[in-house]
């Protein structure tokens, strides 16, 4: 019994669907234009597809699971379940208008006409806003669109933000935030699911993981209660004396989000000699 899961073939979801298996222990060889491929160590079968039709692969149980962009996964509108979030292929859904229009709010769409290749989820903005406006479905290019005249704003995909600044026009309103997520046919068998659950359970040591530090530093003893106020750690820190006599090792770790004001804070309490380790799994 194998679990069958669809990642993208090629494009910007790919190299980091295959990085979380492989930092799952997954190995997965892909010989070049591979339609399917095995993992050596782990029940899984990979299929390589375009992302627009992991959706309908996993609705119609062609594959048991898939790795798919959010924005794809609520255009799309297939009945699948939404397993976890990945943290990866982070961008927005936004609207963009000409820089120099006056955007006051999303009633500036009112009358006027949109480029996207998300005509579902525009229209239910739209709808949500009591906007009437005009959708021209474009499947590429739609940050061209004002400029040659097809539309007066677009909505698309935006991460850095670079393309809409290259094209003279500027970011308003998000319509969608969104990631990688793992999705999974809503029938799956018993054995499947157990499959699946054991799945997760690596990404999410794996997501854990790259989501804090481990940190080690001295501290001097009379400051000690300070410093570990500051470390929860998983349990709470480690403590162990150091040879010179007054000091200790403090041992914990650390979310990254908390990461640099904790670093400032230990600092000023006398904490010195700061090591700061990546963590590979993290299983709590
Ligand atoms: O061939 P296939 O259909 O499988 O791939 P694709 O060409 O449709 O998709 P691909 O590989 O470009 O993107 C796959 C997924 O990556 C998307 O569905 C999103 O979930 C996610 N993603 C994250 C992005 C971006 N960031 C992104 N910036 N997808 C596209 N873009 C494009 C955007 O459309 C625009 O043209 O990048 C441009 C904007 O980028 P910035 O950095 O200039 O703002
Ligand atoms: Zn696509």
């Amino acid at each position: 019994m194998k679990l069958k899961i669809a990642i993208q073939k090629s494009g910007r979801l790919y190299e980091d669907s295959i990085k979380l298996l492989k930092d799952c222990g997954i190995d997965v060889r892909n010989g070049m234009n591979k339609l399917k491929a095995e993992a050596e160590n782990f029940p899984l079968e990979v299929f390589f597809l375009r992302d627009d039709d992991i959706p309908q692969y996993v609705a119609d149980k062609v594959a048991d699971i898939g790795i798919v962009g959010e924005n794809v996964l609520y255009e799309k509108q297939k009945s699948v379940t939404v397993v976890e979030k990945l943290g990866f292929s982070k961008c927005r859904l936004a609207v963009g208008v000409g820089k120099d229009e006056n955007y006051t709010g999303a009633q500036y769409l009112q009358g006027k006409t949109i480029a996207t290749s998300y005509p579902v989820l525009v229209r239910k903005f739209l709808d949500d806003n009591n906007i009437n406006a005009e959708i021209h479905e474009i499947s590429g290019s739609v940050e061209i669109a004002p400029g040659i005249g097809l539309s007066d704003a677009i909505v698309d995909l935006v991460s850095s933000g670079s393309t809409l600044f290259m094209n003279g026009l500027k970011e308003t309103e998000t319509i969608l935030k969104s990631e990688a997520v793992l999705v999974r046919n809503n029938e799956l068998s018993e054995e499947k699911l157990a499959i699946l659950s054991s799945l997760v359970f690596r990404m999410q040591a794996v997501k854990k993981a790259k989501n804090n530090k481990y940190i080690l530093l001295n501290a001097p003893n009379e400051r000690l209660q300070e410093i570990i106020a500051l470390l929860p750690g998983m349990k709470s820190p480690t403590v162990l004396p150091l040879a010179e006599s007054g000091w200790s090792s403090v041992h914990s770790v650390l979310n990254e989000n908390d990461f640099w004001n904790i670093i400032e804070q230990l600092k000023e309490r006398g904490a010195q000699g700061i090591l700061v380790i990546p963590i590979e799994k993290m299983i709590v």
